[in-house]
């Protein structure tokens, strides 16, 4: 054999409203990868205590992150949905892959930077380690591929050094029990059990911004209702918020190179186009010349359109949870009993007695 069998792994946290971002940079691409692969969907509720330790409504926050998976279109029968603290192996995986990683990497990351902000000494120690839970989460199935949003890359692209440096500290353990693969990483070959991930970011909206600020994310944990579209806001909500966005004074222009320099109109633009299904070229030629104030009432249609559907079954969902407890119990078995197969492994090539 000499590729991995494709596998398609990918989690959200559950910290708070999903919102169009999530939605557009990760949970389509979700549902339109169904189709061609095998796919594990996870809510990762382990990383959600990395940076606010206590979540008083926690049980339901994850209810609903799966909810708007299985109200988004993805099938909990072909494929897997559940929550990760029900597989222990995530954390087994992530402690070894601790031991692997070096803290400088960690250092490193925006993330990380982005979220202790100025007081790091006083950041949790699982923040630091956010990454390693994250490669622990995707490696622990030996997935492939794994769809996120753009801020995710260099998560990603750590996963990939550790899941290398794994290969070549333990090659020799990996070797003795006739496991791993031969691959090649650039220009080397190299007898691999974890696979090179595959970061798949292109999509309708990679990095949708906040409505508020064209140059920060929409991000759950903003502190401004009004940054963001959530998946569970009403008609008005929408419409509120899509009216108050901030924009500049121009109009629309009709060719990309007029959205330079005007990070506002850009997103909206963007918004439009991942929605629709079309280039923002194609919006342009249809809206340039015209002012938001035409251009907006039709991304809030456009908006109620696309997200009404998927609010109305989020809610019918979390009206009575016990169907969606059932997907989650039923996917956490199914993806425990995967997980033990490769930590035996683990535990086989690194040498602990079992
Ligand atoms: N603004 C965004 N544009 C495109 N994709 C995005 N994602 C997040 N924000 C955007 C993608 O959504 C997936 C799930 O994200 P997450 O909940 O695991 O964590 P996050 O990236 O930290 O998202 P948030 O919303 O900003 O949450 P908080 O505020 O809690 O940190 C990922 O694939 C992510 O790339």
């Amino acid at each position: 054999m000499s590729e991995f069998k494709r596998l398609v792994f990918s989690g959200v946290q559950p910290t708070g409203n999903l919102h169009l971002g999530n939605y557009l940079g990760a949970i389509k691409k979700f549902v339109a990868l169904q189709a061609e692969s095998d796919c594990i969907y996870c809510v990762v509720d382990l990383h959600s205590i990395t940076a606010q330790l206590v979540h008083p409504d926690l049980k339901n926050q994850i209810r609903s992150i799966a909810a708007a998976f299985i109200a988004s279109g993805i099938d909990p029968e072909k494929h897997i949905v559940f929550n990760q603290s029900a597989v222990p192996q995530h954390a087994e995986l992530a402690w070894v892959f601790n031991c692997v990683a070096r803290i400088g990497w960690m250092n490193r990351m925006t993330q990380f930077k982005d979220k202790a902000g100025k007081d790091r000494e006083n950041a949790s120690l699982g923040l630091l380690a956010y990454p390693s839970l994250m490669a622990a989460d995707i490696l622990v199935y030996r997935a492939t591929h794994v769809p996120v949003g753009d801020d995710q890359k260099q998560h990603l692209e750590l996963a990939r050094d550790i899941a290398m440096k794994f290969n070549l500290d333990f090659a020799e353990g990996i070797r003795q029990g006739g496991r791993g693969i031969d691959i090649t990483v650039g220009e080397e070959p190299v007898h691999a059990y974890f696979p090179m991930v595959e970061p798949l970011i292109d999509g309708p909206a990679p990095r949708v911004m906040s409505l508020r600020d064209g140059t920060k994310k929409m991000s759950k944990s903003d502190p401004s209702d009004l940054s963001r579209i959530n998946l569970m806001d009403d008609e008005d909500a929408i419409s509120k918020k899509i009216r108050k966005a901030k924009t500049d004074p121009d109009g629309l222009p009709s060719e990309l190179e007029g959205l330079k320099g005007r990070p506002e109109a850009d997103n909206l633009v963007g918004i439009y186009a991942a929605l629709a299904g079309k280039s923002k070229a194609e919006i342009l030629a249809e809206f340039g010349g015209q002012q938001f104030s035409v251009f907006k009432p039709a991304l809030v249609d456009l908006s109620i359109a696309t997200l009404s559907p998927i609010t109305s079954e989020m809610r019918r969902l979390m009206d009575d949870t016990t169907h969606i407890d059932a997907i989650l119990k039923k996917g956490g078995e199914r993806a425990r009993a995967r997980a033990e197969v490769v930590m035996n492994e683990v535990r086989d090539i690194i040498g602990f007695l079992r």
